[in-house]
């Protein structure tokens, strides 16, 4: 395997960071997980966008220019010649003195791993997953605002094993109020009446490039879509419901804390967007092998 290391295709064996990178130090960085399908990168221009807009809102300059950091990203898939795996994109605040003080960390360091990855199991994708809601909250925006994809993820992690402790694969989160956000690595959308809804990312939560793209589904096959604040009762009380995510992709829930949603079974227009999606990412994206 070939790793990208700071402008270098180095082997898996040499590809290091120093014990005194601020990434590692502090969570002090901001990343990206990708998608090749079929021997496309999917959305790699709005992942490298959503990289650029978290760096900047930590301060961080990324060396590399948007082109740059795209054609590095097709680079390393190609290296290692993968058509269908998972993409991880870094940049940390880089190797520097003890302290929180980032101006101790002149250049940033920057890493991309292609490399295969494993979902959940298949059957959960066709006969639907059950979540709990966690007592972990997500972070408050004030605090660090949930729409930056940065390297500190223990807000999500303490998330995920409560999940784990209560039997189920993922962890429904709510915000300081009580709103429903997103799980740990996934965008929740419920359907009722026909109608998506997912929850503003104001209440807390990333803008999941697998959830603009449900969108986009959904304005094609002219189903009504918005942004609402949801509650939990929203969702026990919804038609059906699903997560998105580039890992996740697009998975049914078929129960929430006990409660069936829908029929117990994959809705119509969850399986209708599943099928669409599948499409797209075979289809679409930045080819790697021309
Ligand atoms: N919310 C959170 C907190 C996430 O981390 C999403 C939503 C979905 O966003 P996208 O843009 O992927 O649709 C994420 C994404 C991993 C991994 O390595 C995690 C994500 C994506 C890819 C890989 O666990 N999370």
């Amino acid at each position: 395997m070939q790793v990208y290391l700071n402008g270098r295709l180095v082997a898996k064996e040499e590809a290091t960071i120093s014990v005194f990178d601020h990434g590692l130090l502090y969570g002090d960085g901001v990343f990206e997980g990708l998608r090749t399908y079929n021997g496309r990168v999917f959305k790699l221009e709005k992942h490298i966008d959503r990289l650029i807009d978290s760096a900047k809102a930590i301060m961080l300059n990324i060396p590399l220019s948007k082109q740059e950091l795209m054609d590095a990203v097709v680079e390393t898939v190609r290296a290692n010649n993968i058509h269908d795996g998972y993409i991880r994109l870094v940049v940390t605040r880089g190797t520097g003195d003890l302290g929180l003080d980032p101006r101790k960390c002149p250049i940033p360091s920057i890493f991309i791993i292609a490399d295969k990855i494993t979902l959940y199991p298949a059957e959960l994708y066709q006969n639907g997953m059950e979540i709990i809601t966690v007592p972990t909250r997500r972070n408050i925006p004030e605090a660090l605002n949930p729409c930056i994809k940065s390297l500190n993820y223990l807000n999500n992690i303490m998330a995920k094993i409560e999940a784990i402790h209560g039997g189920v694969h993922e962890a429904l989160m709510l915000n300081s109020e009580g709103y429903v956000t997103e799980c740990t690595g996934d965008n929740i959308f419920i359907v009722r009446d026909k109608i998506l809804l997912t929850p503003p990312t104001w209440v807390g939560a990333l803008k999941g490039i697998t959830r603009d793209t449900v969108m986009d589904i959904a304005k094609e096959y002219k189903v009504e879509a918005k942004e609402e604040v949801l509650t939990r009762y929203d969702l026990y009380t919804a038609d059906e419901c699903f997560l998105t995510g580039t890992a996740a992709e697009i998975i049914p829930v078929i129960k929430i804390d006990s409660r069936i949603i829908g029929t117990g079974k994959p809705g119509d227009i969850t399986l209708k967007i599943m099928q669409r999606f599948k499409e797209l990412t075979q289809t679409e994206g930045v080819e790697v092998y021309k």
